[in-house]
């Protein structure tokens, strides 16, 4: 057996076969008290709720370690292909829960904390999120990570343990306030350290070129400043299959030599500041979402974490099979998660060039069959490019290498299109002019033996515009992988009530297998069914109001329509139209067409990204229209309107099962898929939305009549900007030009006059590349549709169980299983069973 050669020391049977710890209520009630009274030295004295937490998430632990064990042995024992997911972002929110429901023990659980008083739930809910990740990109990875365990994937999760993860949002007087997020503070209960698998990492110094022993030319990267990356383990349950993966994270830390050399030389301070250099690395994520900033601490965490992550899955390979990589590349692959760690095509040839001795060829052959690369987005403000100064400055070896690279393409794409330079230049890795720049997504590209994108749309866009000329080289690298969520997360978990209705219904075969939920369409017309969804709608509704009173002080009236949109800020996202379209309902109750109304709670939430004015605008924007809104007399329960401060993971677990009405109203062609708008059909809301990302598979599987759709088609949009008029449009349009009016006459901003200036000068832009005005019209239409519908309670009803419905397409189980078939091709391996050796 292989894994044998892992254990360093030999460990007695007594102490590796330890018999498998009870799951009863009796045994876990027996262990929270070993841990409260024994471990953290509590009493029945200590009301502090997060003690409680903590011992149960010890309990919950223990029971995961010995599976993960088992779960590692069977991988080793099997010598199975395995795919790793690189990623500077992995959003997992919160564990406890999702650990107990994935082990199946929530029953159990709740027993054993009943017994002593105390509500699991409630202790769940005081876990801090860990938010290692902006939005959609950092949670699609987390969903992914929990698919795979479910369908027993040899899959492993590379990413960064920033100490910092996404600020905390606080609003002032209306604006964005950031707070760093210091969320490991306290004791993080759901990572082991893994100091045996540290790895070194280089930065700085140059290339020296030596003859080897046998004559061949090699290369070395010589006086580097190297930085260790010392790895954390979390443990991914998979759902009640006994199957723990691994999500390993990697933290910078001092190496000790490089601190001794400047201490030698005098300068303890001098030697103090390095170490703090070398730790800056993992510090903080990045708070950009769908753009980049070009920092070049960016940029060393890029690498940082693709160098970790492939010199530790090369050791492991070696370990396993006794320094022989001739079967690596049938063995291993590498998913990039966008651009960011696409250092690692070069890193992976510096690896086998120089530490492996390969040649090129051989090199190449095996990076250019384990990468796999996804794009996320289409903006331009997204794609990243690093200056080449900047790489030569700290990578400089791996600038060697992309140039090789990049003339060995080149001359493919010369032998292919002759005396096409245009070609050329466009398709060059390296961008000319007065800073030459690295393209990463090319660099990616030419790297992959697979490039996809994130929906349907998304793709198609993909190979028609951003990616064309390579498209037209390589068809066949080209695919399309539609996102996903977990419904373990997303609906068992955060909606109790639906789910158990459903499972009442239709068994539980959809918590691993979502298709069985097109079921439900049998029940559509059942009247005591329709009465329970609307009973549990309700129910979520109350949970919903309730924080929404408690972080916005608004009341929120559950008897009225939900409509919800929560998610990054941006002006793609256009959560200005929303603002506009509540502007506008305003403006009707004002001026006395208020009758057959429909009652209304409108909640917005989402982080925009320090740096960027005009989202954080758009933030101060609605927080004003709330307070004239929700403070006037005339409008009362008609209309109510709130932003949630700090929307993340946890908030949303809220949010999507008390949503009636969900907007996914990006300008069409520019949301690459979206997941929110998944998490929300899923849970029984109806859409109103753009022809964009995955919007438009939801409205193939719900069928167009269970989807409020407006606006401009992507083709339309293109059109569109050549003769945009905004002017005209505001003109031509009462509605919209009263609330122009709103805007203009400072009502929003009695005492911060002009504050808004700039967001009605982007409205009026005939520039305005997410043609806000173009949308107006079409948009309020439809929301007075879906407020007639809304009204007719046992229609909307059915809509609402039709889309629940039509969600399963929309399972990241799904995903996977098309990300194996297509990319892969790993076999499912079962863990070892626990109790067993
Ligand atoms: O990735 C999600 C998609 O569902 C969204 O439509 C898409 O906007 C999102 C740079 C990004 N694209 N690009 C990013 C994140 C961080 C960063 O530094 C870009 N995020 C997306 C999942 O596919």
């Amino acid at each position: 057996m292989n894994r044998k050669r892992f254990v360093k020391s030999n460990l007695c049977p007594e102490l590796t076969d330890i018999p498998p710890l009870g799951l009863d209520s009796t045994t876990l009630a027996r262990a929270f008290r070993h841990y409260y009274t024994n471990h953290l030295g509590r009493d029945k004295s200590c009301n502090l709720l997060h003690y409680a937490y903590e011992a149960l998430a010890l309990v919950v632990r223990d029971r995961l370690m010995e599976r993960w064990k088992k779960t590692r042995y069977a991988y080793d024992d099997s010598d199975c292909k395995r795919a790793y997911y690189l990623s500077l972002e992995f959003l997992m929110g919160r564990s406890l829960g999702n650990s107990i429901l994935n082990l199946g023990l929530d029953d159990e659980v709740a027993e054993a904390m009943n017994r002593i008083c105390l509500d699991y739930e409630e202790l769940a809910d005081t876990e801090q999120d860990a938010g290692l990740g902006n939005g959609g990109l950092g949670r699609l990875a987390a969903c992914f990570l929990d698919s795979c365990a479910t369908l027993q994937l040899p899959v492993m999760g590379y990413g960064i343990r920033y100490e910092y993860g996404m600020f905390r949002q606080r609003i002032q007087d209306g604006f964005q306030i950031e707070e760093p997020d210091h969320w490991l503070g306290a004791e993080n209960r759901w990572e082991i350290e893994r100091p045996e698998y540290t790895q070194r990492i280089k930065f700085g110094g140059r290339s020296e070129f030596y003859a080897d022993h046998d004559g061949t030319m090699r290369c070395r990267w010589v006086d580097s400043r190297d930085v260790l990356a010392f790895p954390y383990d979390v443990p991914i349950p998979g759902y009640r299959n006994g199957t723990v993966n691994t999500l390993r994270l990697w933290k910078a830390r001092a190496t000790a030599d490089f601190d001794l050399g400047e201490f030698n030389a005098g300068d303890y301070p001098g030697s103090v500041a390095a170490k703090n250099e070398a730790e800056k690395i993992t510090m903080v994520l990045y708070p950009n979402d769908a753009s980049e900033n070009g920092k070049d601490l960016r940029l060393r965490q890029q690498y940082f974490l693709a160098s970790a992550s492939l010199q530790d899955i090369l050791e492991r390979w070696q370990t396993i099979n006794e320094g022989d990589l001739s079967d690596f590349a049938e063995k291993n692959c590498f998913q990039l998660n966008d651009t960011h760690p696409s250092c690692a095509v070069a890193e992976l040839m510096r690896l086998l060039l120089d530490e492996h001795k390969f040649g090129w060829d051989e090199a190449w052959q095996v990076v250019s069959n384990t990468m796999a690369y996804t794009n996320h987005t289409l903006l331009p403000e997204a794609l990243e490019k690093w200056p080449v100064r900047l790489f030569e400055q700290l990578l400089p070896r791996l600038l060697d290498i992309i140039y090789e690279i990049n003339a060995r393409f080149l001359k493919e794409v010369a032998a292919r299109w002759p005396g096409d330079m245009e070609r050329q230049r466009r398709m060059s890795i390296i961008e000319e002019g007065p800073e030459p720049m690295v393209r990463m997504a090319y660099l990616a590209i030419v790297g992959s033996f697979s490039v996809n994108g994130v929906a349907e749309l998304h793709s198609k866009l993909l190979q028609e515009g951003l990616f064309r000329d390579f498209y037209e080289m390589w068809p066949e690298k080209f695919n399309n992988k539609t996102n996903g969520v977990t419904q373990r997360r997303w609906l068992s978990w955060c909606n109790k009530g639906l789910g158990s209705l459903i499972s009442d219904s239709i068994g539980e075969e959809w918590v691993t297998d979502l298709g069985q939920l097109r079921q439900l369409k049998n029940l559509v017309d059942d009247q005591a069914f329709q009465k329970r969804w609307q009973e549990v709608k309700f129910d979520n509704k109350q949970r919903l109001a309730t924080l929404v009173e408690a972080e916005c002080g608004v009341l929120f009236n559950p008897d009225a329509m939900f409509d919800v949109q929560v998610k990054r800020i941006h002006e793609y996202k256009r959560q200005l139209l929303n603002i506009l379209h509540v502007i506008h309902l305003y403006d009707r109750i004002k001026r006395g067409e208020a009758e057959n109304w429909t009652a209304r709670c409108v909640l917005i939430g989402g982080k925009a990204a320090p740096g960027y004015a005009m989202a954080k605008l758009i933030v101060k924007l609605i927080n004003n229209v709330a307070r004239v809104v929700n403070n006037d007399p005339e409008v009362g329960d008609k209309l109510k309107v709130a932003f949630l401060p700090n929307y993340r993971v946890s908030a949303m677990e809220v949010i999507a099962p008390g949503t009636d009405l969900s907007e996914q109203i990006s300008t069409a062609g520019k949301e690459a898929s979206g997941t929110g708008n998944m998490k929300f059909m899923m849970n029984g809301a109806l859409t109103i939305g753009t022809l964009d990302g995955a919007n438009i598979e939801i409205r193939e599987e719900v069928g167009e009549e269970n989807f409020f759709l407006f606006g401009l088609t992507a083709a339309e949009v293109a059109e569109t900007r050549r003769h945009y008029d905004p002017h005209a449009i505001i003109e031509a349009d009462e509605n919209l030009s009263r609330v122009m009016h709103l805007l203009q006459s400072g009502h929003f901003c009695q005492f911060e006059a002009g504050i808004f200036d700039p967001i009605i000068g982007a409205i009026q832009n005939p520039f305005d590349p997410w043609l806000v005005a173009a949308d107006f019209a079409d948009y309020v239409k439809m929301h007075e549709i879906a407020a007639v519908a809304y009204r007719d309670k046992k229609n909307w009803t059915r809509m609402s169980i039709l889309n629940t419905a039509g969600s399963g397409k929309f399972s990241t189980d799904r995903t996977m299983l098309e990300y194996n078939r297509d990319i892969w091709g790993l076999q499912k391996v079962p863990a070892h069973p626990v109790g067993e050796a």
